[in-house]
């Protein structure tokens, strides 16, 4: 389904007056709106492919309907929610469960709805029809030493395919670790990962960075190989300069800190990239920010923090992903409201007086330092979200035009009401 332009000049008219009045309200209340707007327009979220149809848990899955049956018709859903909000230009793909057979044609098609590839993802946590060996008791860390060759050489396979799409980065979550105590020696299952993942670097190109995604529990529930942050990062230093822990928001024990987790591994120079999501008990990959907003702007707050100490650039430095599931709403729809939120969390970290903050904390004025942050946070940065899009060509409203042009029931009539989107 294609958005015409026509269509949203028109959206916007129509939403126009009351836009510009909000958007006053909020320049007389936050300084510096224009330099914030430039950098929301610049700022690009990667939507995952495998998050374009309905999820499910172990208990069940309540399939929609229209969900793209092709990685071309991913493609187009990914093209669609750019179209609509200009914020999400680029796409990750899983492999094999995206296999781009004809790759020249597959770039062709997303460079023409103005989509890049962002990271491309191996997957040796489920076991393929025509696979030899099985990765029940790990890939990486396999004691069978085929296995992990089998897994090397996918993560190998994984990267020349990004080659092909023009991507730069593999991201390597591995589900490998132990459900009962004593299973595992872990000093040699680390080790073992570690000289698989040495293989997997050797291959990457000069350019290519390798991030390393840690996650506390699940598949495996005694113990995970890469289960934390330390452990990623522990990995992330011996491989060598291309290698960077990735924080997926829903990979934490409940409580942790992640706020300070980010801004140790920016100081650390080991922060490679993102997957948001929300959550209120463990991996729940719920739409971010829809749970937890106050804990997505600090680690906003932390990101443009110790990104403007380190002179990096926001766009452009880290990968920024989301990583979520849709049980109960329409995928699309869902993707809108995350990338907005993100959104929202970043221009209110970009709002906060960083001077005034700074001020507070050199003189142990705790109070002050808390009114700064709330106050930001507080401020409703809803107008210059919304003028950022206006002037990258969006939406002002992207999930109320989705829903006007009737976009679901216009690909339920293209697809089908019953289809099955690879994935999780
Ligand atoms: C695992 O929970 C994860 O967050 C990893 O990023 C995977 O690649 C993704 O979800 C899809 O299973
Ligand atoms: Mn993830
Ligand atoms: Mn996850």
């Amino acid at each position: 389904m294609l958005v015409e332009s026509y269509k949203i000049a028109s959206h916007n008219d129509s939403l126009l007056k009351g836009h510009e009045n909000k958007l006053a309200f909020t320049r007389s209340e936050i300084a510096g709106t224009e330099e914030i707007i430039q950098k929301l327009v610049d700022f690009q979220i990667a939507i995952p492919s495998w998050a374009l149809g309905t999820g499910g848990t172990r208990f069940g899955r309540f399939a929609g309907g229209g969900e793209p049956r092709t990685l071309e018709e991913k493609i187009e859903d990914v093209g669609l929610l750019h179209t609509l909000n200009k914020a999400s230009g680029a796409i990750s793909l899983h492999i094999p469960w995206d296999i781009p057979t004809d790759p020249k044609a597959i770039r062709a098609l997303a460079a023409q709805h103005g989509l890049k590839f962002d990271a491309v993802n191996s997957n040796t946590f489920q076991d393929q029809a025509d696979q030899e060996h099985t990765y029940k008791f790990g890939s990486l860390q396999n004691v069978n030493k085929a296995i992990r060759k089998q897994a090397i050489d996918h993560n190998i396979e994984v990267i020349k395919h990004g080659i092909e799409l023009g991507s730069d980065s593999l991201t390597v979550w591995l589900s490998d670790g132990s459900c009962f105590p004593g299973q595992l020696n872990f000093r040699k299952a680390y080790q073992n990962t570690l000289e698989s993942l040495q293989e997997i670097y050797a291959a990457l190109p000069d350019d290519w960075k390798i991030f390393v995604e840690y996650k506390a529990f699940e598949p495996n529930f005694y113990s995970m190989t890469v289960g934390d942050w330390g452990q990623s990062l522990s990995y992330a230093r011996k491989l060598g300069d291309k290698a960077y822990t990735l924080v997926d928001l829903g990979h934490h024990l409940p409580n942790a800190n992640i706020e300070q987790i980010v801004s140790l591994l920016l100081m650390e120079e080991k922060l490679g990239g993102f997957h948001f999501n929300d959550s209120k008990y463990g991996d729940d990959d719920l739409t971010a920010g829809s749970v937890k907003p106050y804990q997505l702007f600090l680690i906003f707050n932390e990101l443009v923090e110790g990104m403007d100490a380190r002179g990096m650039n926001h766009a452009k430095d880290l990968g920024w992903m989301i990583d979520a599931s849709h049980n109960v709403k329409d995928p699309l729809e869902d993707l809108l409201q995350s990338v907005e939120a993100i959104m929202i969390a970043y221009a209110q970290a970009l709002s906060v007086d960083r001077k005034a903050l700074e001020d507070a904390q050199e003189n142990n004025d705790v109070v002050r330092a808390q009114e700064i942050l709330q106050n930001a946070f507080r401020t409703d940065v809803r107008a210059i979200v919304a003028e950022a899009r206006l002037r990258a060509g969006a939406a002002l409203n992207p999930v109320a035009l989705y829903r006007e042009l009737k976009v679901r029931e216009n690909l339920i009539a293209e697809r089908g009401l019953k289809t099955v989107s690879t994935g999780l």
